[in-house]
């Protein structure tokens, strides 16, 4: 394995691939997400003005098989999670998932797209951890309001977590790592030649080349990442 050296602070970006052999759908490849429901009609602000009923639906269904005993953390979470705990430099590990199954593996983890397992109230704004239907008489547990609890995950035309954070990152990382993702969503897409322009080694991780990277590990994430981490970690 190629690797910079020396490598003290690496930028990890992990995306639907990741928890794809945990049981939970990507958007993108063959039967994805994306080939059910046009995400017009659910992940846009204007769907949620539109259709409101049809918006909490979705969301009731994924949070709901999200709660599945069957869908758990895999090996490559474990593994993330494993790195986490004993790399030495500095490592930030950002998710575009709204999964939890990188905190369920015992990583923190930041969630750039926002998270199926929070509800944010339309009247207060606040976020707050919800389990289980949201329906159209659910209170905000913040200010008691009935006005409505959105999904607190960045739609199409919402502007991502932690920016700034991001950036500084990726402005500073001696290596970046894509994990799982197509590269087809800004402005994650744009993560690679961020961290490449400040002169990061970049490695991807996926079943197939998505663009330009120094490295490719192609083949399931299960394989590839804890193969990666042991070598990160020897
Ligand atoms: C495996 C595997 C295995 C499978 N092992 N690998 C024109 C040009 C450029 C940009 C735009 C444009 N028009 C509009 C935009 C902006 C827009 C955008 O990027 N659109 C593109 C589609 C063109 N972006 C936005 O609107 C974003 N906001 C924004 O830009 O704000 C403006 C702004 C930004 C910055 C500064 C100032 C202003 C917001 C994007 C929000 C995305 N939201 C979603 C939904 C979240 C909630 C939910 O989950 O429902 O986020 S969409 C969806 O896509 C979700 C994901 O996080 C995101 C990325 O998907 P991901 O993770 O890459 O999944 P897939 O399915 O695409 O890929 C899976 C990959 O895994 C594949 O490669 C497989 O091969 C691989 N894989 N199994 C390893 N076992």
């Amino acid at each position: 394995m190629t690797l910079p050296s020396p490598c003290h602070s690496i930028v990890i970006l992990t995306g639907a691939g990741i928890s794809a052999e945990s049981g939970l759908q990507t958007f993108r490849d063959v039967g994805g997400i994306w080939s059910q429901v046009r995400l017009e009609d659910v992940a846009t602000p204007q769907a949620w003005d539109r259709d409101r009923a049809r918006v909490t639906a979705f969301y009731n269904a994924r949070r709901q098989q999200l709660m599945d005993p069957a869908i758990q953390p895999n090996t490559a979470h474990l593994a993330l999670a494993e790195l986490q705990r004993r790399w030495a430099g500095d490592l930030l590990l950002v998710t575009q998932n709204v999964d939890d199954l990188h905190e369920r593996a015992g990583s923190i983890a930041f969630h750039m797209h926002g998270r199926l397992d929070q509800v944010r109230c339309v009247a207060c704004g606040a976020d707050s951890p919800w389990i289980g239907e949201v329906t159209p008489q659910s209170r905000c547990p913040a200010c008691d309001a009935t006005a409505g609890l959105r999904p607190s995950v960045v739609w199409f035309g919402e502007i991502p977590h932690g920016l700034e954070r991001i950036d500084r990152a990726l402005s500073e990382c001696d290596l970046f790592i894509a994990i799982g993702t197509s590269g087809t969503v800004y402005p994650a897409a744009g993560f690679s030649a961020a961290a490449r322009n400040h002169g990061a080694y970049t490695i991807e991780v996926n079943l197939e080349a998505t663009g330009r990277f120094d490295r490719r590990l192609v083949g399931p994430a299960t394989e590839t990442v804890p193969t990666l981490v042991a070598e990160l970690l020897a």
